[in-house]
């Protein structure tokens, strides 16, 4: 129901129609190395937050050993977690990113 209007009669539907997609946090993990200036960048650059909410973000993982930096659809995080374990193997740092269900 509703459709393109061809003349037919099309019977009218009763059941579940569209249901939003299953979101995934992206989260980051504590470590004793990577730099707090390195995962404030990734939290700016990879999650589009500002300076403030990136440091904030960051400070937190550093104190309770995680942090979610965003929630995403499920392709969305896994490039995001596929890009930032990249760029801090690119620069030596043992920076560690997953995803799991929201
Ligand atoms: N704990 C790291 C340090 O003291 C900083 C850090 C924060 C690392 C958040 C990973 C995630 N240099």
């Amino acid at each position: 129901t509703p459709g393109r209007d061809d003349g037919a009669v099309v019977a009218e539907r009763k059941t579940a129609r569209i249901r939003p997609p299953r979101m995934y946090q992206v989260v980051l993990l504590n470590d004793d190395y990577t730099p707090m200036e390195f995962v404030v960048m990734v939290l700016q650059e990879y999650f589009k937050r500002d300076l403030e909410t990136a440091t904030h973000i960051m400070l937190k993982i550093h104190h309770e050993g995680r942090g979610v930096c965003g929630v995403y659809t499920k392709d969305v995080a896994a490039t995001k977690v596929e890009l930032v374990l990249a760029a801090a193997r690119r620069s030596g740092h043992p920076l560690q990113c997953i995803m799991e269900a929201a």
